[in-house]
C-alpha cells in the first residue's frame, strides 16, 4: 500500500543523506511540520492515533474494510466511593518506627504488611468504554493510502482511493461541544456504505434507538472487593447526506450516502469522589441533541476556536531536513542517525498536544495513559502513581504555556486534602493531609501494593509543588490564596509526624522508602530518604513564602522554618555520589541501575540543588547519574534527560533523547513505551526538550525562603550541538513572562521577553546577565551581549 510518492521521497531522502544533509526551510520541506503520518492503517493499538477533549477520547485505527475507534471517558473507573485506610495502622506505627531505628528493616516491613497497608491492598483501575466499529461494504483494495494526525488542528484523517473513488475521514474531539466528531466523505456521490456497531469488554449492552443512534449502557467493574458503582452510557448518532440510516440488530447502517457525520458521546454517573448520582443518559442525550443541531463546519470551527489558541502559543523550530518527508514510524527508526532535528520538535509539540487533549478544566488529570486505554485492567490500573508519574505528566504544562491544563491536577489535590485528611487522622493521628504513592478516581490515599512501594508518605507533598509552581508561573494573587490551605495542610501533616533520628537528631520521615528502590538490608523501608528531605524543604519553603505573601500565620511560619532547618541534609557519599539514604548505602544497593532516581529530585524538579549555587552537590548528582546509567524505561529515561539538562549538559541530554526517541521507547504513534504504553515519558521528554532551550527560577537555593517574583530566565542553558540553529516562541517563564529565543551556529541571536503583568527579570545567557524591568504587556529584546 506504500504509495509511489513515498518511495520517491525515500529516494530523495537517501540522496540527501548521502551528501551532508542540507537544512531546508519549513516551506521547502513539508509545509505544516506538526503532523504525524503513516502509509498504512494501524495494526496495533500503539499505531492508532489519539484524539481527546480532556474528557472523551478516541484512538483511530484507519482501517480500509473496517474503521475502529477505541473510546474512553475520563471518569469510567472500576469501584465506587471507598475508604481503604487500615484501622490497625495507628497502633502499629510506633513499633514500626522503633524497628527502623534499630535497623530491623525486614521486621519493620513485615509489620507494615500485616498492620499498616490499605484494605484492599490495591486501588481501582481506569477502564475502557469500548469500540465503535464501522464495517464498510465494497472493495478493501486501497491505493494512495495516508493517515495522519495534524497537531495544529487536532484532527486525525484517513484517505485512500478504491475503484476510482477517493475516500476521506476526519475525526476530532470537540471540547466546547463535548463530542467526538467523525466525517466520512467521497469524491463521487452515493459511495459511502457501512454498518456501525459497538463492542466492549465491559459489562454492557448495545442497542439502537430510533433509526440512527447506537446506545451502549454499562457499569464500571468490580475490583479488589469493591463493587462497581458507576453507570455509563455511550451514544453514537449517524447523520447521512443522500441516504437514510437504518437500525437493525444492534447496528446502524448507511447505504450509498454522499457524506456521513457521526457524533459520539459518553458519560458516567460520577459527580465527585464521594458522589455517583449522575445521570449519564440525560447527559449524553443532551450533548448529542445539541451537537446534532450544528453542521460539521460549525462543529469544526468551534473545535478550532477552542484548541488552536492553546496549541499555537508555542512554536518550535530545531532545524528541518528532508527526513520530514518520511512517514513518522520510519523517522523514529532513523532518529538516532542524527539527520532529523524536527522529529524532536514534533515530539515536543506532540507532548503539548497530548496534554491539551487529556487534561482540561472540569476533567480528570492525566493518568498513566493520559485518557487513552483499551482495557478493563490496564498496567498499574492506568491510575495516578504519584511517586513520579503523575508529577512528570505535568512537567511540561507551565513552561509549555498550558497553565489551564493543570486545573484537573489542582482539583484532584483539593479532593485529596479531604480523603488524605481522613488518612492523616485515622492512620497517623495527625493534622493536615497526605497521600502515599498512588491514588485513583476515588482519591484513595492509604499505602497500597506492599511496603516496598506504598510505604511512602510524600505523594501529596510532591503534588503540592505543582500548585506552588502554578503560582510562580502566573504570579497571580488569586492562585496563591487558592493554594495556600492545601500547602498548609500538607505541611501540618509533617510537622505532626516527623521523627527525631537517633544519631544526629535530624528530623526525618519514618517509616518511608526511597521510591521504589531497595536498600542493602533486604527491604526498602527506612527513615529519612534523601528525596523526602528535599521534597519537605521545598514544601516548607513554599508554604512559608505563601503565608508571608498573604501576611498570615506568622507563628506557623516560624515553626516550619525551625523544622526545615532540622531536616537531614543532602550528603555526598564515598563514591562522590549524592546519597540516596541517610547512610552511605548506594554502592551496596541491589539495583545499581534502578530506574527511579528519587534522590536527584533536588536538582529537578526540586529546588535544593543548582549547578551554580551548589556546585558540589550538582557534581554529586552527576556522579549518581553516571552510576545509574543513561538507559531505563520510558519515564525514567525522560527524567535522566531533564536532569542532564539541568546540569547544563545539553549534549549528554541529547544522547539520551536519541534513545527515548528510538523504537525501543517510542511506539509508531509516538506514545512512550514503558513498555507497554505509559504517557509520562512523552511529557517528561517534552519538558526536557523545552528546558534545553530555556529555564527559569525564582531566587537562588540560598534564597529559598525569600518571596520574590523576579525570575532568572536562562536562555539556551543546555543547547545540544545537534541543533545548531533554530528558534522557539511562546515558552512560559516564572514570574509571568513569555519568552522567544532564536539561535544560530550554536549562539543566541535574539531573545524577546514579554511581561504579562509587568515586572522585573534577570536574563542570563552563559555568564552574561541583564536586568530588565518591563511594564505590563511590554517586550524586551536582547542579543545576549
Ligand atoms: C512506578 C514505577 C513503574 C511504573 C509504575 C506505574 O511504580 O516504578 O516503573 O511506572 O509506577
Amino acid at each position: 500500500m506504500r504509495k509511489l510518492s513515498t518511495l520517491l521521497n525515500c529516494l530523495v531522502f537517501a540522496a540527501a543523506t548521502a551528501a551532508s544533509m542540507p537544512q531546508a526551510t519549513a516551506a521547502a520541506v513539508a509545509g505544516n511540520p506538526n503532523v504525524l503520518w503513516y502509509d498504512k492503517p494501524a495494526a496495533k493499538w500503539v499505531e492508532a492515533l489519539p484524539v481527546g477533549n480532556g474528557r472523551l477520547s478516541a484512538m483511530i485505527f484507519g482501517g480500509v474494510g473496517q474503521e475502529r475507534l477505541q473510546l474512553n471517558e475520563g471518569t469510567l473507573w472500576a469501584g465506587g466511593p471507598y475508604d481503604p485506610v487500615n484501622p490497625e495502622a495507628k497502633d502499629a506505627l510506633p513499633q514500626v518506627r522503633q524497628l527502623i531505628n534499630e535497623a530491623k528493616y525486614r521486621e519493620a516491613a513485615k509489620l507494615i504488611s500485616a498492620k499498616v497497608m490499605a484494605k484492599p491492598l490495591g486501588q481501582m483501575p481506569y477502564q475502557t468504554v469500548g469500540d465503535l466499529l464501522l464495517t464498510f461494504s465494497g472493495s478493501t483494495n486501497a491505493g494512495a493510502y495516508r493517515r495522519d494526525l495534524d497537531l495544529d488542528t487536532a484532527t486525525a484523517s484517513v484517505s485512500y482511493s478504491s475503484e476510482g473513488v477517493r475516500y476521506t475521514r476526519e475525526v476530532f474531539a470537540s471540547a466546547p461541544d463535548n463530542v467526538v466528531v467523525m466525517r466520512l466523505a467521497a469524491d463521487k456521490p452515493g459511495k459511502i456504505s457501512f454498518a456501525a456497531g459497538m463492542k466492549t469488554p465491559m459489562a454492557a449492552t448495545v442497542e439502537t434507538e430510533g433509526h440512527d443512534t447506537l446506545v451502549m449502557r454499562g457499569m464500571g467493574g468490580d475490583a479488589g472487593g469493591i463493587k462497581g458503582q458507576l453507570k455509563y452510557q455511550a451514544r453514537v448518532k449517524v447523520m447521512a447526506k443522500g441516504a437514510k440510516p437504518a437500525a437493525d440488530d444492534g447496528k446502524v447502517s448507511v447505504a450509498n450516502a454522499d457524506e456521513v457525520m457521526l457524533l459520539i458521546t459518553a458519560a458516567t454517573s460520577y459527580k465527585r469522589f464521594d458522589d455517583v448520582s449522575g445521570d449519564p443518559e440525560s447527559v449524553t442525550k443532551q450533548q448529542l441533541a445539541a451537537a446534532a443541531k450544528k453542521s460539521f463546519a460549525k462543529l469544526r470551527a468551534g473545535h478550532l476556536a477552542d484548541y488552536q489558541p492553546l496549541f499555537r502559543r508555542v512554536k518550535i523550530d530545531l532545524g528541518q531536513t528532508e527526513a520530514m518527508k518520511l512517514p513518522t514510524d520510519e523517522r523514529i527508526r532513523r532518529f538516532a542517525e542524527g539527520n532529523d532535528p524536527q522529529l524532536a520538535a514534533l515530539y515536543c509539540q506532540f507532548g503539548r498536544y497530548l496534554l491539551i487533549s487529556c487534561s482540561r478544566p472540569g476533567g480528570q488529570p492525566a493518568g498513566l495513559q493520559g485518557l487513552w486505554n483499551d482495557s478493563k485492567n490496564p498496567p498499574w490500573g492506568g491510575k495516578y502513581t504519584i511517586n513520579i508519574n503523575t508529577e512528570m505528566n505535568y512537567w511540561p504544562a507551565e513552561p509549555g504555556n498550558l497553565a489551564e491544563c493543570v486545573e484537573p491536577l489542582i482539583s484532584m489535590v483539593n479532593d485529596l486534602t479531604v480523603t488524605g485528611g481522613r488518612t492523616a487522622r485515622t492512620m497517623y493521628g495527625a493534622r493536615g493531609w497526605l497521600t502515599h504513592h498512588n491514588t485513583d478516581l476515588w482519591r484513595a490515599s492509604a499505602p497500597i501494593d506492599g511496603p516496598n512501594w506504598g510505604m511512602w508518605p510524600c505523594g501529596g507533598a510532591w503534588l503540592s509543588l505543582h500548585l506552588w509552581d502554578h503560582y510562580e508561573f502566573s504570579g497571580d494573587q488569586g492562585d496563591l490564596q487558592r493554594i495556600y490551605p492545601v500547602l498548609k495542610g500538607a505541611s501540618e501533616f509533617f510537622l505532626d509526624t516527623l521523627q527525631e533520628e537517633p544519631k544526629h537528631k535530624w528530623l526525618v520521615t519514618n517509616p518511608s522508602i526511597s521510591p521504589e528502590n531497595g536498600h542493602p538490608f533486604g527491604a526498602a523501608v527506612c527513615a529519612g530518604p534523601t528525596m523526602d528531605m528535599q521534597i519537605l524543604r521545598d514544601l516548607f519553603a513554599n508554604t512559608i513564602k505563601a503565608a508571608a505573601l498573604l501576611g498570615v500565620d506568622e507563628g506557623f511560619r516560624n515553626q516550619l522554618a525551625a523544622a526545615r532547618a532540622r531536616l537531614a541534609p543532602n550528603q555526598i557519599g564515598s563514591a562522590g555520589q549524592l546519597q540516596e539514604w541517610l547512610e552511605d548505602w548506594d554502592m551496596r544497593a541491589p539495583e545499581m541501575h534502578h530506574r527511579h532516581v528519587s534522590h536527584l529530585y533536588g536538582l529537578y524538579p526540586g529546588r535544593d540543588i543548582h549547578r551554580r549555587d551548589t556546585p558540589e552537590l550538582a557534581a554529586a548528582v552527576k556522579k549518581s547519574l553516571e552510576i545509574r546509567g543513561d538507559k531505563a524505561t520510558g519515564w525514567a529515561t525522560a527524567w535522566r534527560i531533564c536532569l542532564w539538562t539541568h546540569l547544563g549538559e545539553g549534549d549528554h541530554a541529547f544522547q539520551i533523547l536519541r534513545y527515548l526517541l528510538s523504537p525501543e521507547l517510542t511506539y509508531p504513534n509516538m506514545f512512550d513505551a514503558h513498555p507497554p504504553f505509559q504517557i509520562d515519558g512523552n511529557f517528561g521528554g517534552t519538558a526536557g526538550i523545552m528546558d534545553m532551550l530555556m529555564q527559569s527560577r525564582l531566587g537562588s537555593v540560598s534564597e529559598a525562603l525569600t518571596p520574590t517574583l523576579k525570575p532568572e530566565i536562562e536562555l539556551l542553558p543546555a543547547l545540544p550541538k545537534a541543533w545548531p540553529s533554530g528558534s522557539v516562541k511562546g515558552l512560559r517563564a516564572r514570574g509571568g513572562f513569555e519568552v522567544d529565543v532564536a539561535w544560530k551556529d550554536g549562539k543566541l541571536v535574539e531573545t524577546t521577553v514579554r511581561s504579562l503583568h509587568g515586572g522585573s527579570a534577570q536574563l542570563r545567557y552563559g555568564a552574561v546577565t541583564r536586568d530588565v524591568q518591563l511594564a505590563r504587556g511590554k517586550t524586551y529584546r536582547w542579543n545576549g551581549r
